[in-house]
């Protein structure tokens, strides 16, 4: 199961660590849309790395067995599924035709994750087979007839065949229990923490409640994560609220994160202090259509969207300004893990690797910049410096539960400063942010004792002389005085702080 204290690192398996070759051979380095050769073997690996970083949680993409080159192209991301019972072999390097064997494989690798103190994240697909997987009539292990499949209304939603892919007819009784079915199997074979689940809106209504009764109710151990591509936070959190997905990707928040730190838009599209119940709302203040928005999983990228740090945040600033980039990036990264929610990291992220769209954004993980320490080497300055702000920022987050559990209060905002407070039982962090291209010239006043948002019980905790203990180097600690706070920050940057003694 998935807690509000999890850090969630996201890996295309194919592109982040070979660790064997005797798997390797549809493997084309140089094709990149093709196989790559990253396995489980090379998971296995990477768990000190895993460790290193900070991160509890891995979420690998799909496992099945996948069609293999296609045309210029392959099913290495895991989408392209071929038969949903079996473990690909170029992931686990068993190529026998015992899928329950094949399963095995991955219960083994899911063991040693658990052994480091990991979960892992099982990405499924139920809305579609691999291209062309319909026409295999002698495919010895076809599950799926000619019938049950949509007939393509382009368009529709739920009918509609998704970049041509086969469509699967969930309203069909069979292919409801298949999945249902499949699942379980999955589920109880591999011992895994949670599903992601993919292209959720694309599938037929109908199916999630056949999942919910079926699979939620004898497994809620196990954490249920909707992609629902959309940035309406009432479209999303309708599969909460009804569909009783533990929880969803927050799109709507990765959409304004794009629109406020990287593009410099107002930070009010963020969050409003909310003085009156007219006053517009935030993103942040639109935590109605969830069941539990602290629950949410935050994200500045992943495998289908650009790499921010190259189409949003270089294009924003100027690809020759790159220690204004990674000002932002690291900017992006504090407010993830600072922030309500579950944060996704992306693979490469905490390097700040580069990649525009598919296939670009799933470039092969750059081991040979790292040391035996697990860190980028000094030399790799730029990657040195994200990876670490990354690391703080996560072992900030896991030192202070007023972040993964508590409330978050605006305390105030403008065009270019957003400061919020987070507390549970106590615990308290209150995080300022300067979005400006410039230095603040003067300091900000955070008015904390006149504040109508800060019930009394925080209020006490932040009486005059309390002194607040910077967990940002390059900002000095400060002092509650006359009932509030100045805060003066460098460029695109954050002031975090807690209770000091
Ligand atoms: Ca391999
Ligand atoms: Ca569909």
């Amino acid at each position: 199961m998935l807690t509000q204290d999890d850090i969630i690192y996201f890996v295309v398996t194919d592109r982040f660590c070979n660790g064997s070759r005797r798997n390797d051979s549809e493997v084309d380095p140089s094709n990149p849309k093709g196989f790559h050769g990253g396995d489980f073997a090379g998971l296995k690996k990477k768990i000190p790395y895993f460790q290193e970083l900070g991160v509890t949680a891995v979420w690998l993409t799909p496992v099945y067995l996948n069609i293999g080159n296609f045309y210029d192209s392959a099913g290495y991301h895991g989408y392209w599924a071929m038969d949903f019972e079996r473990v690909d072999w170029r992931l686990s390097g068993f190529e026998g035709d015992d899928a329950k064997e094949s399963r095995a494989r991955l219960k083994k690798l899911v063991e040693a994750f658990h052994q480091a103190g990991l979960k892992v994240i099982l990405d499924m697909v139920v809305n579609h087979t691999g291209y062309h997987t319909h026409e295999y009539l002698d495919y010895p292990h076809r599950r799926f007839e000619d019938r049950h499949f949509n007939v393509n209304r382009e368009g529709d939603l739920a009918e509609g065949w998704l970049s041509g892919l086969p469509d699967l007819d969930h309203d069909q009784p069979e292919i409801g229990d298949y999945f249902v079915q499949n699942i379980l199997d999955w589920i109880e074979e591999t011992g895994i923490d949670g599903i992601r689940m993919d292209t959720v809106k694309h599938v037929e209504d109908g199916f999630w409640y056949l999942f919910k009764s079926h699979i939620k109710t004898s497994h809620p151990e196990v954490t249920l994560i909707g992609e629902v591509l959309d940035y309406d936070p009432d479209f999303i959190g309708r599969y909460q609220q009804q569909n009783d997905f533990d929880t969803l990707f927050d799109f709507p928040l990765c959409s304004a994160i794009k629109e406020t730190l990287v593009w410099d838009g107002p930070m009010t599209r963020i969050a409003r202090p909310r003085l009156n119940p007219d006053e517009a709302k935030g993103i942040l203040d639109k935590n109605k259509p969830y069941t539990n928005a602290n629950r949410l999983v935050t994200l500045l990228d992943n495998h289908d969207l650009d790499r921010r740090i190259t189409t949003e945040i270089l294009d924003s600033v100027g690809h020759w300004d790159r220690d204004l980039a990674r000002e932002i990036l690291k900017l992006c990264f504090t407010f993830l893990c600072t922030t309500r929610g579950i944060p996704q990291f992306y693979y490469g992220s905490e390097i700040g690797l580069e990649g525009q769209h598919d296939p670009d954004n799933r470039r092969d993980m750059p081991w040979e910049l790292f040391g035996s320490d697990q860190r980028p080497k000094h030399k790799h300055k730029f990657e040195r410096d994200v990876f670490d702000h990354l690391f703080q920022m996560i072992r900030l987050r896991r030192a202070n539960p007023a972040i993964c559990y508590g409330y978050l209060f605006t305390l105030f905002v403008d065009h270019f400063i957003y400061a919020y407070l987070r507390e549970f039982r106590g615990n308290l962090v209150l995080v300022v942010i300067n979005n400006g291209c410039e230095a603040m010239p003067a300091p900000v006043r955070i008015e904390i004792a006149r504040n109508g948002n800060i019930p009394p019980r925080i209020k006490a905790l932040l009486a005059d002389g309390q002194v607040l203990q910077s967990r940002i180097k390059a900002v000095p600690d400060t002092l509650v005085s006359d009932g509030g706070i100045d805060v003066r920050l460098p460029r695109k940057s954050a002031g975090i702080f807690t209770l000091g003694s």
